[in-house]
């Protein structure tokens, strides 16, 4: 959602303008009514439900209004609807007291634990739920990371579109298990935070937000296909992105909208607008969009794009009756198949914690203030933080800690937070966030407020006790980065572990991918006096490390954003009461320019043009993003993706295949539609075994990670050398071993024809391999395919 209203004089916008010069969208129309395949049965009670409403309830229906919630949809008493109530986010029920506050999905995404993602999403829908709220707006899989400088890339998984894809599924299904809607987003091509909203240039001209022009086999391939899972999960809803494509705004485009999501993916629930991301009325309907969020335009009351509009539209004919009902009726399938019909008031406090205050123009239900949701959450959420933190370096088994006799604590990042437990506001508009404190998660609609938080320093502190050992702590990094700064030291620790993070919120993108707040600095300084530092990163997305390869720098620890348990999670990895088994989700290449390759578009002095569609971002790049791009040129980097050790040790043999050498058909069959598109693409097309074995001294979880590479496609751009298409999370005893079966569908083995509209499997040889990272590959097989006569 929009954060303040940033933009709020601008009224008008010229929503249709497509700059000639680019890929224009491809108009489709009309938008294809839901049939509630999936939902049948509920389908019939939405269908029964509208045809009982006026047509001034039915545009209520679809427009958002003033109410307790983030987002709100009157209630209508005389059929009994209590409205809707939305509510952030993606790692959290934002504003709300009592609630538990989550690892951000970077977090869980380098777990590479589907169980466990799947219980964050079941726990957090549980808490909204609780709190009477319908809809959660989450998960994020856009930005899905084209730009590591991305300012909302934590918010999502990986830049990898498959373990995203996963990673979003499993949290959907938890989700909606618990009864909550999930709204899968940001559709499509959010892929930066800079220029992402119109603005005025001092010409008065409006600029218009800027456009992501993708081309249609990238789109399929990287974007596109987690919107695929999720849509298969039976994602309830989906918001659509306040950036263009091609020229066409995100929550206006057919294209995107009718046809990529609604007719291929075959998605039977809701598109709604991000905040104030809706343009235009009947035209942003024709084109697919269902519910308009918050409502207002520019946050002026009792103004809409909908609401009036609508009613207004209907009758002097402009719109057509049958696609209104169809928006409602997508609106209303989730909601009885979800039993929302029985469920728990909005919580009365929530109301106090939101800009909007009654009275509302439509009646709200209220319930019991202060309603406490966590229900012993908390031992979860230290589960998931220790398994996404990555061990990248440890020499000569720095790690796990040994009951030292000394402790050097160090860095601005260590202790506890000094300005609030809420990191919303304005007070945090600083492209590092705050001085002073632990960064458990990061900034904008996609933050939570901490009911309490465990830094790591309280934890230390707390274990170190238990050895008797002697906690020594510098927090100041100005301190820290003087000449005598650790003179207070005494003596040098055995062991100094150094606290970094860097922070990211909504509205802007990354200004730079070192820790913040001096940290290279900190880093040397610490190590210069102390030959066993131990490095520990908080950080909204990846970080480079220029002192990676300090000697005195025996270990380094990725941590992510851990949500509330931080210290308790940092704890269990560092003396080992939990083995680390966190990947990468991303790569760490060698330095910052190496990301160069797809920059964001920012240029302030655009501002001076009148050109409306001066702000373009063309995704030059296609398919190589992340470890596709470093691997396709052949790039060393420093900590590749997949990446990351454990205090055991892992060996890998056995691998076979159910079909060496298969005759398919390269297309898929056509079946009718179902949600996540064509069925046949899910079809397992062949079964890989690898074995697991630990053979070291400790339990531990390996992750096994699959890598297919395709034989020559006929597509006039690069394919990528190596992709992602399976990953298992083993628990192994010391000496057990187990197979890992990897199942491959048809679509992991196609690509996108682009002449034909079509996934295609290539005919040829396909390379299979298997290892521990996508450089750490240690097994390989064949597939080869031929066609069928
Ligand atoms: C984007 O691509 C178009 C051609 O499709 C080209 O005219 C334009 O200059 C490119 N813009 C940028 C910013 O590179
Ligand atoms: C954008 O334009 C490119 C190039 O013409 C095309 O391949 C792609 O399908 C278009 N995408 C949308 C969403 O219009
Ligand atoms: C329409 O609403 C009225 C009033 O709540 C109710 O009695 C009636 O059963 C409803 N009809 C349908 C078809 O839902
Ligand atoms: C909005 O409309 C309602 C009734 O339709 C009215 O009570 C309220 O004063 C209006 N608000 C504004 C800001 O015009
Ligand atoms: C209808 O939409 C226009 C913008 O297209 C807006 O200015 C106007 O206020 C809207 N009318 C209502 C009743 O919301
Ligand atoms: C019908 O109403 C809609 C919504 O207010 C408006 O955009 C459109 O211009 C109107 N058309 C006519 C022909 O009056
Ligand atoms: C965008 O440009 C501004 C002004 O040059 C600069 O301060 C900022 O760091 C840039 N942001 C990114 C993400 O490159
Ligand atoms: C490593 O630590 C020792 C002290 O044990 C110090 O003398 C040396 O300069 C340090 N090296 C670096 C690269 O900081
Ligand atoms: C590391 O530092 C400790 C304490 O200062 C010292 O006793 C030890 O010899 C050093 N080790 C190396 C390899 O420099
Ligand atoms: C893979 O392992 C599963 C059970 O672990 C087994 O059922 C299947 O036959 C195996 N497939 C191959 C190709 O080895
Ligand atoms: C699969 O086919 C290839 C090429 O046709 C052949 O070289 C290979 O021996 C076959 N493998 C098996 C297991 O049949
Ligand atoms: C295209 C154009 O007229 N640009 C002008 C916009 O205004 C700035 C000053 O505010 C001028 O410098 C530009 O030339």
């Amino acid at each position: 959602m929009l954060l303040v209203t940033l933009w709020s004089s601008l009224l008008a916008l010229t929503a249709q303008g497509v700059a000639q010069d680019y890929g224009t969208s491809p108009p489709v129309y009309p938008s294809p009514p839901s049939t509630g395949i999936g939902w049948e049965v509920a389908f019939t009670q939405a269908q029964a439900f509208v045809s009982n409403l006026t047509l001034e309830e039915k545009a209520q229906l679809v427009t958002g209004t003033e109410g307790p919630c983030v987002g709100n949809i009157g209630g209508i008493p005389r059929v009994g609807f209590d409205g809707l109530c939305l509510q952030d986010g993606p790692l959290a029920i934002r504003q709300a007291t009592y609630a538990s506050v989550f690892p951000a999905g970077l977090t869980a995404a380098a777990s590479w634990d589907r169980g466990l993602i799947y219980l964050r999403g079941l726990f957090l829908g549980a808490e909204f739920k609780g709190k009477g709220s319908h809809v959660a707006l989450g998960p994020v899989v856009g930005p899905l990371g084209r730009s590591a400088y991305g300012g909302r890339g934590w918010e999502s998984f990986s830049p990898d579109p498959y373990l995203t894809g996963v990673a979003a599924e499993n949290t959907i299904w938890g989700m909606q298990r618990s009864g909550v809607q999930a709204c899968l987003k940001h559709y499509i091509g959010n892929e930066q935070e800079t220029h992402r909203n119109p603005a005025l240039s001092p010409n008065g001209t409006t600029i218009e937000a800027v456009s992501s022009n993708i081309d249609d086999r990238t789109m399929h391939e990287l974007y596109l296909w987690p919107f695929a899972h999720g849509v298969r999960a039976g994602t309830a809803s989906i918001m659509c992105s306040y950036n263009r494509l091609n020229g066409s705004y995100g929550c206006q485009n057919s294209k995107t909208l009718n046809g990529l999501l609604k007719t291929e993916l075959g998605f039977q629930g809701y598109v709604m607008s991000d905040w104030q991301a809706t343009h235009a009325g009947v035209h942003a309907i024709k084109a697919g969009l269902d519910m308009d969020m918050p409502g207002s335009i520019g946050g002026l009351q009792n103004t809409s794009f909908f609401g009036g509009n609508v009613t207004r539209a209907i009758k002097n004919g402009t719109l057509d009756q049958d696609r209104l009902d169809d928006m409602a009726r997508r609106i209303m399938t989730p909601y009885f198949y979800l039993n929302q019909n029985e469920y728990p008031p909005v919580d009365k406090t929530e109301p106090t914690l939101n800009s909007n205050y009654p009275p509302y123009d439509h009646p709200f239900t209220f319930g019991a203030s202060n309603v406490d949701v966590r229900n012993g959450h908390g031992q979860l959420i230290r589960d998931i933080a220790a398994a996404g933190t990555v061990l990248l370096k440890n020499t000569n088994d720095a790690l796990p800690l040994k009951a030292p006799k000394t402790l050097g604590v160090f860095g601005n990042d260590a202790g506890d937070l000094v300005n609030g437990q809420y990191f919303l506001t304005s007070a945090f508009q600083n492209p590092f966030g705050y001085e002073y404190g632990t960064l458990p998660i990061a900034g904008g609609s996609g933050t939570g407020r901490l009911s309490y938080l465990v830094s790591p320093l309280e934890a230390l502190k707390a274990r170190a006790a238990l050895d008797g050992t002697l906690v020594q702590y510098i927090l100041n990094n100005n301190l820290l980065t003087q000449p005598s700064g650790l003179g207070a030291i005494v003596p040098v620790p055995e062991v100094c572990l150094v606290f970094l993070k860097s922070w990211a919120s909504e509205g802007s993108d990354r200004a730079s991918l070192e820790a913040d707040w001096d940290s290279s600095a900190v880093v040397s300084s610490v190590a210069a006096y102390c030959n066993n530092t131990v490095v520990i990163t908080h950080s909204a997305g990846l970080n480079v490390m220029p002192w990676a390869n300090n000697p005195n720098v025996t270990a380094i620890l990725a941590a992510h954003l851990p949500g509330q348990e931080s210290g308790n999670a940092i704890v269990d990895i560092l003396y080992g009461t939990v083995n680390p088994s966190g990947k990468l989700p991303y790569t760490i290449a060698l330095s910052e320019s190496d990301y160069r390759f797809s920059d964001i578009t920012n240029s302030t002095k655009l501002l001076e043009t009148e050109d409306p569609n001066a702000w373009q971002s063309n995704f030059t790049e296609g398919l190589l993003i992340d470890y596709r791009h470093f691997d396709y040129y052949n790039k060393s980097v420093l900590y590749e993706f997949g990446f990351g050790l454990s205090y055991t040790t892992f060996d890998m043999f056995d691998l076979s295949t159910d079909m060496p050498n298969t005759t398919i058909n390269p297309l898929p069959d056509s079946l009718p539609i179902a949600p996540g598109g064509n069925p046949s693409l899910w079809q397992i097309a062949c079964t890989v075994n690898v074995t697991v074995m630990n053979t070291g001294d400790v339990a531990g979880a390996a992750v096994p990670q699959l890598y297919l590479s395709f034989p020559p496609i006929p597509s006039p751009m690069p394919t990528p050398l190596n992709v992602l298409r399976g990953f298992d999370k083993i628990w192994l005893e010391p000496s057990e071993s187990q197979t890992a079966s990897f199942l491959l569908t048809r679509r992991d083995l196609s690509y996108w024809n682009v002449e034909t509209q079509e996934w295609v499997i290539p005919i040829g040889a396909f390379e299979v391999t298997v290892g521990f990272s996508s450089r750490d590959l240690w097994l390989k097989g064949q597939l080869t395919v031929t066609e069928r006569d």
